[in-house]
């Protein structure tokens, strides 16, 4: 029985063209600047993105916390969504190493922050207040079901930020699912941010790693910050020759993932006992199955060899590279016998 591994797009494996690519990667000590294809790696996400500058790192958890530290000083309180992935899933690091506060503030169903909201939690000079030092966004939005912000969803925190000049950054770890989505380039989503951090191991399919873009001197402060993570890689032109790859032939594709994505929601929503929660807008199909619980679904599920996971009330399953339609298919047959034979 074929293994069909729907718990998240970071289970992509390389394909042989990208191996091949790794394995012929020209290197050299990235710490000193040496390595050309790191080198490579970041001048074609700076461009794509339209920022300045550009910095591999090897998670989106990384960019992001040291997006954080550049941005801010100690102390300071990052205003980000109630359901942001920064808030639930990166093991606290903006407290723990950082010193700074996560504010949430409301994200609605479309991963959109409560622009009201938003104005109320930047704080004024007052000494008593933590200085605001950043908001962040998220998109395509995890926890809000893959939903995807759009231009002017971006654009209304820009000018909000704009009033009390406050930087943004995006936790953009599925950014180019959300260009493609939209069918836009992903430049034009990442111009109302300061900093953005795609990863490369998630739809687009490399082994490891993620980049941040931004400012020169951000991107220079980032470095550091880096370093002190423990991210300064040495020969990472290995892990940058799948990113140049991936940019060059993995981005396009991703609208077979989402294509998919919406052929599996449609025939889980028939069948019965299933509900979508929400219907998906890119590669992140939740559903709730009455009657059962779900830990015990997944479980059931995986005996059967559909791996999936269950997120607290929900279950999540993610198309991607490796996951061709025959699998959704196979996969819905699976589902629906489980379910047909009761729990
Ligand atoms: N998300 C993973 C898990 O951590 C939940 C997944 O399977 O979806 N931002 C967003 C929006 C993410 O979804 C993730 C990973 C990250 C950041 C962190 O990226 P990594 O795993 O590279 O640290």
């Amino acid at each position: 029985m074929k293994t069909i591994d729907l718990r998240s797009d970071t289970v992509t494996l390389p394909s042989p063209e990208m191996r091949q690519a790794i394995a012929e990667a020209e290197l050299g000590d990235d710490v000193f600047g040496d390595d050309p294809t790191v080198n490579r790696l970041e001048a074609m996400a700076a461009e794509v993105m339209g920022k300045d500058a550009a910095l591999l790192t090897t998670s989106g958890t990384q960019s992001n916390l040291a997006a954080m530290l550049a941005h801010c000083q100690r102390g300071d309180e990052v205003i980000v969504g109630d359901e942001a992935h920064i808030l639930h899933y990166e093991a606290g690091g903006a407290f723990a190493l950082g010193g700074l506060g996560l504010r949430p503030v409301r994200n609605d169903d479309q991963g959109r922050l409560d622009l009201g909201e938003v104005r109320s939690a930047i704080r004024g000079h007052d000494v008593h207040f933590p200085p605001t030092g950043l908001v962040c966004l998220e998109n395509t939005h995890n926890r809000c079901g893959g939903s995807v912000l759009s231009e002017d969803d971006l654009a209304a925190v820009r000018r909000l930020a704009d009033e009390y000049g406050l930087p943004v950054h995006l936790d953009g770890a599925r950014l180019f699912n959300a260009a493609v989505a939209l069918g836009v380039h992903v430049s034009r989503l990442a111009r109302y941010v300061d900093s953005v951090a795609f990863s490369l191991c998630k739809g687009l399919a490399c082994p490891v790693g993620s980049v941040l873009c931004g400012s020169g001197e951000f991107i220079a402060r980032a470095r550091r910050f880096r370093k002190m993570l423990g991210g300064g890689m040495r020969q990472a032109g290995i892990i940058a020759a799948a990113g140049v790859y991936a940019l060059e032939n993995m981005v396009d594709r991703l609208a077979e993932d989402h294509e998919n994505a919406r052929l599996l929601a449609e025939g889980l929503s028939s069948i019965p006992g299933i509900s979508l929660a929400p219907p998906p807008q890119s590669d992140l199909v939740f559903f709730t199955a009455k009657g059962w619980d779900l830990e015990e679904l997944v479980g059931r599920l995986g005996e059967r060899g559909v791996l999936c996971l269950d997120e607290g009330g929900r279950i999540r399953m993610v198309t991607h590279y490796g996951i061709e339609r025959r699998d959704v298919e196979e996969a819905l047959v699976r589902v629906r016998e489980l379910m047909a034979a009761g729990a």
